[in-house]
């Protein structure tokens, strides 16, 4: 019989490399069970199937300068980073020895809440400032997709992290300052208008801060500024 961790296995051997470094078991059931229904996956007929939470560090940086650097269509596209997200994870799960079904967070379609997610698979919890804390990388993670599969998930209750507790929560004051100078309808547009001030969200944190992501991949998150990403993938080519 398959086992989950196989199929773990496989897929960390196959998105690592590309940057994709968080990859994360957990059940569908679990994740339901926190969200609401039109946020729910497919549970491929028991809950107790696996899910398996896709996502990235600054490792994700490197690899995807060096792929916009060998792929032109890649650089031309509005949203380079999901289009490589897709084709990326696209490839691992069609060489898993099952079926499977991948959301992507970027969906606003097809939605999953990758928050819940990675409480419910025990790879982060949120802060006060509504982020992700990784006990290991801090704020300073991507959540990327959720692939789902009819092979037993783990059984034992997911891993407990408390990257927050004993803290003092520097990262509160630092949210109500950006939370008081954003547009109150909290847009994307909005948020980005006060970038500094919601990457200082991710400053105050003290938990991974040797793992904070380069200024560029920082830029880029924030802005989605494509001149600045072109500017990147040149001065990559430049240094390989
Ligand atoms: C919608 C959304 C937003 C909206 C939130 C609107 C709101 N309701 O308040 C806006 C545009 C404001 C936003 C902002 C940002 N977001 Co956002 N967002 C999402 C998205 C696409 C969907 C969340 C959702 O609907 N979940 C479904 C509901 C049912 O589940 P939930 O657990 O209750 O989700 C709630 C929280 O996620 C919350 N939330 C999400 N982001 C934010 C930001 C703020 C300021 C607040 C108050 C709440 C909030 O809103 C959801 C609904 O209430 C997720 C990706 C995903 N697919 O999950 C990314 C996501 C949560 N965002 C993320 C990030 C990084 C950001 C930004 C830093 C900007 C950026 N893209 O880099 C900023 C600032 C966040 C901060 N605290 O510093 C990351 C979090 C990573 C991490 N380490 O925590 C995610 C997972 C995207 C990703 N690919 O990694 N975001």
């Amino acid at each position: 019989m398959l086992q989950f961790s196989q199929i773990v296995e496989q897929l960390r051997g196959a998105l690592e490399p590309a940057g994709f470094d968080l990859v994360q078991p957990g059940t569908v059931g679990k994740y339901n069970a926190r969200v609401p229904p039109d946020f729910r996956l497919d549970d491929w007929g028991a809950p107790d199937h696996l899910v398996i939470i896709v996502g990235n560090t600054r490792a994700l940086w490197p690899a995807f300068l060096s792929a916009l650097a060998q792929d032109g269509a890649l650089c031309a596209d509005p949203h380079p980073l999901n289009r490589y997200t897709e084709r990326v994870l696209r490839a691992a799960a069609d060489a898993l020895p099952t079926p499977s079904e991948i959301r992507w967070a970027h969906d606003g379609a097809k939605r999953v809440a990758m928050q819940a997610l990675a409480e419910s698979t025990g790879l982060a919890v949120r802060s006060a400032s509504h982020l992700s804390i990784h006990p290991v990388y801090g704020p300073w993670i991507g959540l990327r997709a959720a692939l789902s599969a009819p092979v037993c998930g783990p059984q034992d209750d997911p891993p407990s992290v408390e990257p927050c507790a004993g803290c003092s929560v520097a990262c509160r004051a630092a949210f109500q300052r950006a939370l008081a100078a954003t547009d109150p309808r909290l847009s994307a547009a909005a948020v980005e208008s006060q970038w500094q001030l919601w990457v200082a969200c991710r400053d105050a944190c003290a938990v991974g801060q040797q793992y904070r992501y380069s200024d560029g991949q920082i830029r880029y998150h924030y802005t989605k500024d494509r001149q600045d990403l072109l500017k990147q993938v040149t001065a990559h080519r430049l240094r390989a």
